[in-house]
């Protein structure tokens, strides 16, 4: 019966944040470059119903390349690859075949407490050059008793910028227990590194408009 309570009592502290994205697995910056080379933080604000997080997993989503995990002494981490469909360029000439698929902190010095504390736990990947995305870092806690899952995706896909696109979101954060974490990429105005030329990608009819005026 005591059990129960408790049990009952810490759901409820769960679920009067559940509303809140604050209450859940979250990176701690939202918005990041399309295109530049991030830092992530994984931020852990609570427990599994008052139970201590030991394990934290990470899934690396789809064009998100070079991940590196930052130096932890107080966790082992742990990282597994997965086989890239189409390999792509890397830095020096050589092609990229496989790339991160989880991260996966592990045997803490000691485990996060249930309540009251945050951790941070940090990575860093290229973000895809698309511009306006949103993308999803599904997220696993493994407590000492249970776990929590923060994997679910929005139904429909989420369109940024379009004019129900706040309402949408909030809906997806609010609609489930285990909303995904995510992160949003948008314009940079510069190229991430100061000796570096920007981009400028080349209008698709640009190719047929030469060949005009090549003609003529
Ligand atoms: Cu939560």
């Amino acid at each position: 019966m005591k059990k129960l309570l408790l049990t009952t009592v810490a759901a409820g502290i769960c679920g009067l944040f559940a509303t809140s994205a604050s209450a859940h697995n979250t990176l701690t910056s939202m918005e990041g470059y399309a295109g530049y080379v991030t830092d992530f933080e994984m931020r852990v604000t609570h427990g599994c119903k008052g139970s201590p997080v030991k394990e934290v997993r990470v899934k690396i989503p789809e064009g998100v390349l070079r991940v590196s995990v930052g130096a932890n002494r107080d966790w082992k981490t742990e990282v597994k690859m997965r086989k890239l469909d189409k390999p792509v360029p890397g830095e020096g000439g050589n092609m990229i075949t496989e790339t991160v698929d989880q991260i996966t902190w592990k045997d803490p010095v000691s485990p996060i407490p249930a309540g009251g504390v945050f951790e941070g736990l940090k990575f860093r990947g290229a973000l895809p050059k698309e511009e306006n995305k949103i993308i999803f870092f599904p997220t696993i806690n493994v407590c000492e008793t249970g776990d929590d899952k923060y994997v679910d995706l929005p139904k429909e896909e989420l369109k940024v910028g379009a004019p129900d696109f706040k309402k949408k979101l909030w809906e997806f954060m609010s609609a489930t227990p285990g909303p995904a974490p995510f992160l949003i990429t948008t314009k940079a105005s510069k190229a991430q590194y100061p000796w570096e030329p920007m981009e400028v990608p080349k209008p698709k009819a640009d190719a047929g408009t030469q060949q005009k005026a090549a003609a003529n």
